[in-house]
């Protein structure tokens, strides 16, 4: 049956990239936004990237796909945000080596700065926008801060990737499904210093720290998903590309159709509607964290009421600590408007 509703915009940066190459067939499937629901993909890369990007294109149409409304490939970041209604920024600038981390900072600010000033122009009154190239959270910030008239809760960073490997590390531990296990949360920064937390987590019902010992949690568990994409990298000889996709889809479907009781991981702004919920976790207004979440209404809502242990409390403030930091490395080369 031919769909009924309006084509939905959806824009991927860094479209001819591996993770691009990994998501936008799923996209063009429904897998993003439902079975129902046409969408108009709009990829943006730079001149280097761009053959690529066409060449991914050329197959989306081979797969016609009943979903797929359109396909257009530009370098121009106004025409590919026109009319956006779901944004995934991807493409962004990797650390090359001897890089330090204000320039790696720099170099990723002058093309998020950019893309957020394009998405508060040319996007839909509704964009939805999910930062998952690096450093994501303060690239989220950065897009945020260059879009004054887009609300800051519309922005997000990636953490559901973590979400989902601490979800299946604790599934392959307890021997259990990933369907039994339900509450686990990432907290802070998508990257090391994160803290993939299963104290309020449970597996089939009970809770996880009867089911598996907290020094397992502390000495191996953490690390491990902290570690996961360097692990992948070793192994694969290149950084995750089908489970970061896996887990754009995945945040994307849940925000915009709603997780119901079950609550994830997002880097959500700690301004706004999420401040005082941030607060109550220690965590201060001006950031983008990742935290538990629920969507409602097109809306995510953090998670309220649960009593973090001093050894959570600890790891939590650390990662904190790592993103205040990132975002006045960002201040002091005056990157950050306000
Ligand atoms: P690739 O290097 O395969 O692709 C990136 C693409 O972005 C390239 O084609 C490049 O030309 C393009 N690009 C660069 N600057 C651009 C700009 N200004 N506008 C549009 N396109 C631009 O990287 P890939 O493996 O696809 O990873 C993309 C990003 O995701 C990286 O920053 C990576 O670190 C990050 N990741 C984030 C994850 C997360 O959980 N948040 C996990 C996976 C991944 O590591």
């Amino acid at each position: 049956m031919a769909p009924t509703t309006q084509p939905v915009t959806v824009t991927v940066t860094g479209a001819g990239g591996q993770i691009g190459y990994a998501l936008l067939f799923r996209i063009a499937s429904g897998q993003l936004l439902g079975p129902d629901t046409p969408v108009r993909l709009n990829l943006l890369e730079i001149p280097l990237g761009l053959r690529a990007a066409e060449g991914t294109a050329l197959e989306l149409i081979d797969g016609a796909f009943p979903l797929l409304a359109s396909v257009d490939v530009t370098d121009d970041a106004a025409a590919a945000f026109d009319g956006t209604n779901v944004a995934l920024l991807v493409g962004a600038r990797p650390r090359s080596a001897g890089m330090e981390r204000a320039d790696l900072l720099e170099a990723n600010a002058a093309i998020f700065g950019p893309q957020g000033r394009a998405i508060n122009e040319h996007a839909a009154s509704d964009v939805r926008v999910l930062v998952v190239g690096n450093p994501a959270n303060t690239n989220a910030l950065i897009a945020s801060a260059h879009a004054p008239d887009v609300p800051p809760e519309r922005f997000t960073a990636m953490t559901r990737l973590d979400h989902n490997r601490a979800v299946a590390q604790l599934a392959l531990k307890a021997e259990a499904s990933v369907t039994d296990v339900d509450g686990v949360i990432v907290w802070g920064n998508h990257s090391a210093t994160q803290y993939p937390d299963v104290s309020h987590a449970t597996i089939g019902g009970r809770p996880a720290l009867e089911v598996v010992d907290e020094a397992w949690c502390e000495e191996v568990f953490v690390p491990k998903v902290a570690r996961r994409g360097a692990e992948i990298i070793e192994v694969r000889g290149a950084s995750s590309a089908a489970s970061a996709a896996n887990a754009a889809i995945d945040h994307v479907y849940d925000w915009v159709n709603g997780t119901g009781d079950r609550w994830t991981s997002a880097g959500v702004t700690t301004s706004g509607p999420n401040a005082e919920a941030a607060a109550s976790y220690g965590i201060p207004e001006g950031l983008v964290c990742s935290l538990p979440v629920r969507s409602q209404g097109g809306e995510w809502q953090v998670v309220t009421g649960l009593e973090n242990s001093a050894v959570a409390r600890a790891h939590i403030e650390a990662s904190v600590a790592e993103l205040i930091d990132e975002r006045e490395a960002v201040r002091a080369l005056s990157l950050l408007p306000g």
